[in-house]
């Protein structure tokens, strides 16, 4: 299996960014002609990965596109932070459909299309980790199934954020929700690490399945691009921290979805047809303490008394992640 190498974001000072680099390999979003598809106004918090997320993923789409896309919006906090009626901060065909129903939504949208002949037209669908891996899971597995032509990206920021952080499927293990709080011998969430949905969508071998993370910008912009230039069914997931809802510092989002990454709580793949076809090696390895302890979701870990356990049970899910997806050189088959 190949490993992928980062596309760096960045290159000369921060201020000219890549604008410096020509054609390929420059960033859709360092392009004066970038389609500002999330525009300025909207009512995101501070450093949300989520906003940063879909501001560079719809961008890439809208330009894969040639500006003829049509996007279909679960109920989120995308959706509410961006069109408080009667304002919108998209410059974009967007349809807000319903919680667990943006599949659906999004394949009658495709339906439409191509009766009518509009081949040129290519559809989104979006949400959260909620309106994706719980609520949404059946209209996205029939929409894998029937390998509509349509591209779904899960914001997954690992709890129902907008209406006051509770857990979701995707909710970390020991991780602090106002449903798993840290109450008497209550320890945040005690179920599981999560359902991978990167791994349910391959089970359905479709065309094309990856994760993708808002520390690596440059890389969700390639593997937008390239879920955009294939038709069927395609899955991207987005990791994309969230400030309020993790207690983290707004400005530690990229650090902090750094961490995972190098960690290995979030593994970086592309997958096609149900196999994997490369993965991202990890470049500086770092025990999960350092990502946990940048947030308060896991605060109780680190206090006196608390089981050491519960970190080691953390450290042992990523290690399973470096041996699965081979994600050290020595593990790998680089
Ligand atoms: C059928 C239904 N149940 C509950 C809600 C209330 N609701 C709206 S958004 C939301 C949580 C969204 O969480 P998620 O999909 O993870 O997106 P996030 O806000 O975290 O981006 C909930 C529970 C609803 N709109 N419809
Ligand atoms: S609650 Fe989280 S996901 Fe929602 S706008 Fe704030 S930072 Fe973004």
């Amino acid at each position: 299996m190949p490993a992928s190498s980062i596309k760096f974001y960045q290159t000369g000072t921060f201020t000219v960014g890549n604008r410096l680099l020509h054609g390929e390999g420059a960033s859709v979003q360092s392009a004066e002609s970038r389609p500002n598809v999330l525009t300025s106004g909207h009512r995101a918090c501070q450093g949300c990965g989520e906003a940063l997320g879909a501001r560079y993923a719809l961008d890439t789409a809208m330009r894969s596109a040639n500006g003829q896309l049509i996007v279909a919006n679960a109920t989120g906090c995308l959706e509410v932070f961006s069109t408080p009626y009667p304002e919108s901060s998209w410059r974009v065909s967007w349809m807000h459909s319903l919680f667990g129903n943006a599949a659906a939504v999004a394949t009658g949208i495709a339906a439409a299309m191509k009766v009518k002949g509009r081949a040129d037209v290519r559809v989104v669908a979006q949400g959260g980790d909620g309106g994706t891996t719980d609520i949404g899971l059946g209209c996205l597995s029939g929409m894998f199934e029937r390998n509509d032509d349509v591209l779904y990206i899960c914001y997954d920021n690992e709890a129902y954020m907008n209406t006051g952080v509770q857990r979701s499927s995707a909710t970390p293990a020991w991780a602090s929700t106002a449903t798993t709080p840290i109450t008497g011998r209550q320890t945040g969430n005690p179920i599981g690490h999560g359902k991978s949905v990167p791994l349910i969508a391959m089970a359905h071998r479709i065309p094309y399945v990856a994760t993708a993370s808002v520390a690596e910008l440059r890389d969700l912009e390639y593997k937008i691009e390239k879920a955009m230039g294939l038709h069927g069914a395609r899955y991207v997931h987005v990791h994309v921290p969230c400030p309020l809802g993790w207690g983290s510092e707004p400005r530690d989002t990229v650090r902090v979805a750094r961490l995972a990454i190098e960690t290995a709580l979030f593994p970086l793949f592309e997958a096609e047809y149900g196999a994997i076809t490369a993965r991202t090696l990890i470049r500086q390895w770092k025990p999960v303490e350092d990502y946990l302890r940048l947030q308060k979701r896991f605060a109780h870990l680190f206090q006196p008394g608390s089981d050491p356990l519960r970190i080691s049970a953390i450290q042992s899910i990523a290690n399973k992640n470096i041996k699965e997806f081979g994600l050290l050189p020595e593990e790998g088959h680089a």
